[in-house]
């Protein structure tokens, strides 16, 4: 049978867990962070280690069979896969954020006002449902200086402990949505056998978890 190929992070806030469930799977492989991929032994599957960004786009396109990245990546890249199972790690929520002085009250007082974010395309879906006329400044990184240098006057980024707002002078103001790592896969793969195999397997190990 033709090995799937599952894409996860090569380094970063997912690699670990990505591997750590693969493993508890009963999946035996050799976790080289030089190589870009590697084979596991016992079982129909390649690995392929990704920055996170690019992971829906190779899903979409094919080159990767299935793989883990947080719905927050996948709904930003707007990539049609098909959402296969929640993994319960790498837990986080998209907040917008402004300075901890401001005295913002309601979402509406965001109108006409100026925010920076990674995340542009969840961003503007967010806004145009709540009526509201942002500009919207994309930035790759580092979002939470932006309003400290007076490229923006708030923020829309990923917290977790809420620490990185604090550091930098920010309060949350309001969630945009939550997030966890989310197994993907490409349409047309759902009755592959493979698939099936892997699914339950991860399912199982899930459960032992709960
Ligand atoms: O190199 P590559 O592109 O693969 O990785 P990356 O740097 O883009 O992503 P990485 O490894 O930082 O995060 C991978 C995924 O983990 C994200 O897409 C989220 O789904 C999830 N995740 C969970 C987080 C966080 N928690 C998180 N706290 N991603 C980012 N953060 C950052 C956030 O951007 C902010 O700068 O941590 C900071 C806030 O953390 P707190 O704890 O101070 O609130
Ligand atoms: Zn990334």
């Amino acid at each position: 049978m033709k090995n799937l190929k599952i894409a996860i992070q090569k380094s970063g806030r997912l690699n670990e867990k990505s591997v750590q469930l693969l493993k508890n799977c009963g999946l035996d492989f050799e976790n080289y962070k030089s190589s870009l991929i590697t084979i596991v032994s016992n079982f129909n599957l390649e690995i392929l280690f990704l920055r996170d960004d690019d992971i829906p786009d190779y899903v979409e396109q094919g080159i990767a069979d299935l793989g883990i990245v947080g719905e927050n990546v996948i709904d930003e890249s707007q990539a049609n896969v098909d959402y296969l199972q929640r993994l319960g790690f790498g837990k986080c929520t998209l907040k917008l954020a402004v300075p901890k002085d401001a005295n913002y009250t309601d979402i509406k007082d965001l109108d006409g006002k100026s925010i920076a974010t990674s995340y542009p395309n969840i961003l503007s879906k967010f806004l145009q449902e709540k009526q509201i006329t942002a500009e919207i400044h994309p930035i790759s990184g580092s979002v939470e200086i932006a309003p400290g240098l007076g490229l923006s006057e708030a923020i829309c980024d990923i917290v977790s402990t809420g620490g990185t707002l604090k550091n930098n002078g920010l309060k949350p103001f309001a969630d945009v949505s939550t997030s966890e790592a989310i197994l993907i896969g490409r349409s047309g793969l759902a009755e592959n056998p493979i698939l099936c195999e892997l699914l339950q397997r991860i399912q199982s190990v899930l459960r032992a978890k709960e």
